[in-house]
């Protein structure tokens, strides 16, 4: 079922903001970062938050199963027509970043099938702090960490922290309990990023996903201006 798209860099489907009729496809917005920092629940959480106002789709990426998918269909977060899994069969890393042809032609067959969609989340099975999307897949990418995962994780880089074009540090509510300080995360990042924002968020809070609702607003005003 692979498309024989060459890529590497930025490949024409992903340049290109016009559909094959002419209209303007959705806003992709890529998230990955490592196993268990929030992933799926802030896709979850942003669905919650913006179903009512976009028309929306999800795009998950497994290894070897359809786990992501099936938790978004049983929180019920989008009618299950908006929802597709690719299992990547490898290492996510590629399916989002080298041979991007099975998540290329998932969001492709979303819109088709329930388009035309403002905006289409493409979460990736992440694996670790390197896994970052193809600009040829996504527009814009949130990378997501989490204070348990430990608060020395901004001050170590790697291309997810340093170059996202928003990274959220999950699960602030657990900081407390694992000792993370979350000032200092805070400044670790900024330091790592300069102008590019960051948002330190809990899902468990009431607040829970509204920057980052917020952000994904203005991302899609800018894409749609
Ligand atoms: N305490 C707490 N738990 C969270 C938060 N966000 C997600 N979780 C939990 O962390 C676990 C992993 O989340 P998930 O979204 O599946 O991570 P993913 O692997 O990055 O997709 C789940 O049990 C979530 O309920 C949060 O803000 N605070
Ligand atoms: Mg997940």
């Amino acid at each position: 079922m692979h498309l024989d798209h060459t890529h590497h860099g930025a490949p024409a489907v992903g340049a290109d903001a016009r559909r094959p009729d002419g209209t303007r496809r959705a806003l992709r917005v890529g998230l990955g970062g490592p196993v268990g920092s929030g992933k799926t629940a802030t896709v979850a959480a942003l669905c919650r938050a913006l179903r009512d106002e976009l028309s929306l789709a999800v795009v998950t990426n497994d290894i070897y199963t359809r786990e992501d998918a099936e938790f978004l269909l049983r929180e019920a977060v989008l009618p299950p027509e908006r929802i597709s899994a690719v299992e990547t069969g490898a290492c996510p890393h590629t399916a989002i970043r080298d041979d991007i042809s099975a998540n290329l032609e998932a969001v492709e067959d979303l819109e088709d099938e329930v388009g035309p969609l403002d905006l289409i989340l493409v979460e990736s099975g992440g694996d670790n702090l390197t896994a970052t999307f193809s600009k040829g897949l996504v527009d814009a990418q949130v990378f997501v960490i989490d204070v348990a995962g430990g608060d020395d994780i901004p001050r170590k880089g790697g291309p997810g922290v340093t170059t996202a074009d928003l990274l959220v540090v999950n699960k602030t509510d657990l900081a407390p309990y694992v000792g993370s300080d979350l000032a200092r995360m805070a400044a670790d990042a900024k330091a790592q990023r300069g102008e590019l924002p960051v948002v330190l968020q809990s899902l468990r809070a009431g607040d829970g996903v509204a920057d980052v609702a917020a952000w994904v607003r203005g991302r899609l005003a800018e894409w749609t201006a």
